[in-house]
């Protein structure tokens, strides 16, 4: 196993001796030398082949990205201007790569989206490209373990199911021997049947899948979702979850992903509690600018982007009208046409939806079949609420989002190594 990686030259003595593994990002053969960039996934460390070196003739065989194990040493002096440079004393070809590349690493070249995407392996040898799945992996690790030390357990539930839980539209339906079934939305009714059954903090990170005809920046068909689901909480618990979740993802990010704060857009540990704002609050700023949000209905991007210009990065939207919120969100005590629920926002970009639940379980079947649903589809999920529900609340984080946004990437598509879009089902 490979145990000595190119970032593990640094503070080496000249002399030491070591062997680099990795792919041969670019080759320069000259009358007595030969160079090669030699790539891993910790950096690039220039090889340099003396002429009267053992492996200097087999050099003109290495195409490049071919896989090479290079045995050398530590040089006297650092002439590189990668700064980094090892003397080669034997090379083995591991893997020649053929030519010419589907898409070149080093070369300057724009290369299309689809060319990108259709060559994804190859384009994340980009470290620029690589870097945002350490960066994805290092949130995601802050946030459970912020999860894990507040006592959640994590859950696996299934993605084969029988009834919409986000609502009919957006569901993906595929056969099921003789039947009809779906790819879950969201796991909403099965975390919360998880809270009858007793696991009082539960959190789950998982695919969910929308088909939704929307092809824009933001929107991918098969997305990661983190989902937290609490018993004896409220909206408020949940949104101080959600804030301390975010804020552990971007401190574990920032220290442990090598010059993090380079190519991160967010480069502190954002202070919590995030501010909040009510979506009456929303309402009122949106009409003194003539924008007129017609009773209970949802806030467009446009709108969205007013409201966030008034915020440094994270926020809430909170009390939704009940109109735009799905049947399991509970209604505010002193304003029945509002929720107790919320949006984090980022700038203009929704990261989040959450709420207390409705725990009652005639309200709650009221509110499936004022949604125009069929309450018997939700039967198996209702049953869980007839002996013994406490009051409870969660919360659904995008996952590609938040990386998009954290890293300011301009299309969530780039936080996916393999984006499910609209068109886009391959590789
Ligand atoms: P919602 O439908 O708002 O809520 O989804 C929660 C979060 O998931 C992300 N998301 C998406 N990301 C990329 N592409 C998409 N098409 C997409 N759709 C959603 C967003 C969004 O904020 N059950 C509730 C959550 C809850 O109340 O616990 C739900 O699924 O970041």
């Amino acid at each position: 196993m490979k145990n000595f990686f190119v970032s593990d030259l640094d503070g080496k003595s000249p002399g030491y001796e070591a062997t680099l593994q990795g792919w041969a990002q670019d080759i320069r053969l000259m009358k007595n030398v030969g160079f090669i960039v030699l790539r891993d996934q910790t950096g690039l460390v220039q090889i340099t082949v003396k002429k009267d070196s053992e492996p200097f003739p087999n050099l003109e065989k290495i195409s490049r990205e071919s896989v090479i194990r290079v045995r050398g040493k530590v040089p006297e002096k650092i002439m590189s201007k990668i700064g980094r440079e090892f003397i080669a004393e034997n090379i083995e070809i591991l893997n020649i790569a053929e030519t010419p590349l589907p898409i070149g690493i080093v070369d300057e070249v724009e290369v299309d989206f689809d060319t990108r995407f259709n060559n994804r392996f190859m384009d994340l040898r980009k470290p620029e490209h690589a870097r945002i799945f350490r960066a994805k992996s290092a949130i995601l690790w802050g946030i459970r373990s912020y999860l894990i030390s507040q006592g959640f357990t994590e859950v696996q539930t299934p993605k084969i199911v029988s009834a919409a839980t986000e609502g009919g539209a957006d569901l993906f339906r595929v056969k099921y021997f003789e039947k009809d079934v779906f790819l879950n939305q969201s796991p909403q009714l099965y975390k919360e049947m998880l809270i009858a059954s007793g696991v009082e903090k539960v959190f789950e990170v998982g695919p969910a899948f929308r088909a939704e005809e929307h092809n824009t920046p933001r929107h991918l068909n098969e997305f990661t979702s983190i989902d937290i689901e609490m018993a004896f909480a409220d909206h408020n618990d949940a949104m101080s979850m959600l804030e301390n979740s975010i804020a552990s993802g971007i401190e574990n990010f920032l220290k442990t992903v090598p010059n993090a704060s380079e190519f991160s857009l967010v480069k502190t540990k954002p202070k919590t509690p995030f501010p909040r704002i009510t979506y009456e609050e929303c309402v009122k700023i949106l009409r003194e600018k003539g924008i007129d949000v017609p009773k209970g209905e949802d806030l467009n991007n446009e709108m969205l982007k007013i409201i966030g210009s008034r915020f440094d990065n994270f926020y809430f939207i909170i009390h939704w009208p009940r109109e735009v919120r799905p049947f399991y969100t509970s209604i505010l005590e002193d304003n029945q046409n509002f929720t107790k629920s919320f949006d984090l926002q980022f700038r203009e970009i929704e990261l989040t939806s959450g709420a207390q639940r409705v725990h009652n379980p005639e309200t709650l079947k009221k509110k499936i079949e004022e949604k125009g649903l069929d309450s018997s589809n939700f039967e198996f999920y209702l049953k869980t609420f007839r002996y013994g529900m406490p009051p409870h609340a969660g919360w659904g984080l995008g996952l590609e989002r938040l990386t998009q946004v954290i890293l300011n990437l301009p299309n969530v598509r780039e936080a996916s190594l393999f984006p499910r879009d609209r068109t886009r089902v391959f590789p």
